[in-house]
């Protein structure tokens, strides 16, 4: 992509609306843009970075075994009128009545329309387990949104639905989804610690909640320290095994948000130099409510007696909005955003120092041809800017690498090649530059 054809409105001055380091560096690299309170568009830049994330939710959803689909964002009342929640859920449900006077809603979670979607179609165990997922937007009428798109009352989530024929194979069903958490924060560049937390609205008893750990996050938490650089389970993962022992690995240590925290437990299970007590930020949030919903809303299967029973759920949140807010957090310095390169909204960004100097801009449409053609996203900066913005712009949208091409260097033959997370700079040919980025 070449800057003069792109839309990346940076802004100079920090906006005083932005209270936290990530909303501040997401306007002003022109990821989003407020349209109302907790409301926002995503500008390209913001949008590629939401798009890889996905990506990865995805297709560590797809690898422990759950299958995409596509729920609408306005749902009918008379589903939660079943469920029981319609009242009980109160003013963060945005209601809307419809042109017939029928009672509608834009869905802040799916676990009524999931479970008649199944209801209709599944009648045997044998057909179990199953587990349905989308990615979709949600909206709460949060009282108080917040921090950009961390705390927003639009937001995209992934959410995943659980069906079992009984409590054990719902357990199973659980741990499968703990272990893609894992897995999925991890390829994110992120350390995501579970936690023994509170449910909700969502119900049921067993929950864990997926907490990054950061000054600005909303959640206080306490864990043992030694959860912050557990190893994760690898590519090699088998789905099918006994996931148990990789679980209780790390719920067997103390870990608890502020509403499930026991200070006596805590001290003593917890060796004094190992009590981490900190805030985090919740990225994923993971419940198993038995047949909370099937009873309510008559979803049964035959079981292997023949007899008709409830099926056990359970759901699984992730904050894929939300986690682009927590990347920033965990990954920046006062020069701007450092994405980890799984999901930087592109790979390179190619600097041209002397836009309009023939040379300059035959070598660097050279590069921008080779990069492009071997698979490598770049961003060409081919502005008629000083090299002081280019920089500057480069460093706050945090692209990995940066490549620089100027008359100087070209004359002698090369270019400068710099690591965004490192700051390391170091001079080689074009040749060099292009094989080192995978050209
Ligand atoms: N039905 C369950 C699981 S699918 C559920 O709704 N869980 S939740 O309420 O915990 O939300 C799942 C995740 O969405 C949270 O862990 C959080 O990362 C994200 N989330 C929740 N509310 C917001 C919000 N207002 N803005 C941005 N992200 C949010």
């Amino acid at each position: 992509m070449r800057l003069t054809n792109f839309f990346l409105p940076v802004l100079k001055e920090n906006p005083a609306e932005a209270q936290i380091v990530s909303h501040r560096l997401m306007l002003r690299a022109g990821m989003i843009r407020q349209n109302s309170a907790g409301i926002y568009s995503w500008l390209p830049l913001g949008l590629r970075v939401l798009r890889k994330i996905e990506a990865i939710v995805r297709e560590e959803m797809d690898r422990a075994g759950a299958v995409e689909l596509l729920m609408p964002t306005l749902q009918s009342a008379d589903l939660w009128k079943e469920s029981g929640r319609y009242d009980g859920y109160g003013k963060e449900m945005l209601r809307i009545v419809d042109r017939h006077d029928r009672d509608m809603l834009y869905g802040p979670t799916n676990e009524e329309m999931v479970t008649d979607i199944f209801r209709r179609d599944v009648r045997s165990y044998k057909d179990l387990p199953m587990n349905l997922y989308h990615i979709q937007w949600k909206f709460r009428d949060e009282i108080r949104p917040r921090f950009g798109i961390m705390r927003g009352r639009e937001f995209l989530m992934k959410d995943a639905y659980s069906f079992d024929v009984d409590e054990a194979s719902a357990r199973k069903s659980y741990y499968r989804m703990f272990i893609a958490y894992l897995r999925t924060f991890n390829r994110l560049g992120l350390k995501a610690i579970p936690m023994a937390a509170d449910t909700g609205p969502i119900g049921g008893d067993l929950s864990h909640e997926f907490i990054i750990l950061a000054e600005t996050g909303e959640s206080e938490v306490f864990c043992h320290s030694d959860l912050v650089d557990m190893d994760v389970p690898g590519d090699d993962i088998d789905y099918q095994s006994d996931l148990m022992p990789l679980v209780s690995k790390r719920t067997d240590m103390y870990a608890a948000t502020d509403e499930m925290h026991d200070a006596a437990a805590f001290e003593a299970q917890v060796p004094e130099d190992k009590r981490l007590s900190a805030r985090g930020i919740e990225v994923g949030h993971i419940f198993y409510f038995g047949t909370k919903y099937s009873e309510a809303m008559n979803a049964v299967v035959a079981g292997p007696d023949g007899k008709p029973a409830p099926v056990h759920g359970g759901s699984y949140g992730i904050g894929v909005s939300r986690l682009l807010g927590g990347i920033i957090e965990a990954s920046h310095d006062e020069n701007g955003i450092i994405w980890p390169a799984s999901v930087a909204p592109y790979d390179v960004g190619l600097i041209n120092l002397k836009s309009g100097d023939e040379a300059t801009d035959a070598a660097c449409a050279d590069i921008y041809a080779k990069l492009q053609s071997a698979g490598v996203d770049v961003l060409y900066d081919d502005r008629n800017e000083r090299a002081g913005a280019k920089f500057s712009t480069m460093d706050l949208i945090g692209l990995p690498w940066q490549l620089v091409v100027g008359p100087r260097g070209l004359k002698n033959g090369v270019v400068e090649l710099k690591n965004r997370a490192t700051g390391e700079k170091v001079e080689v040919s074009t040749q060099e530059a292009l094989t080192r980025l995978g050209a």
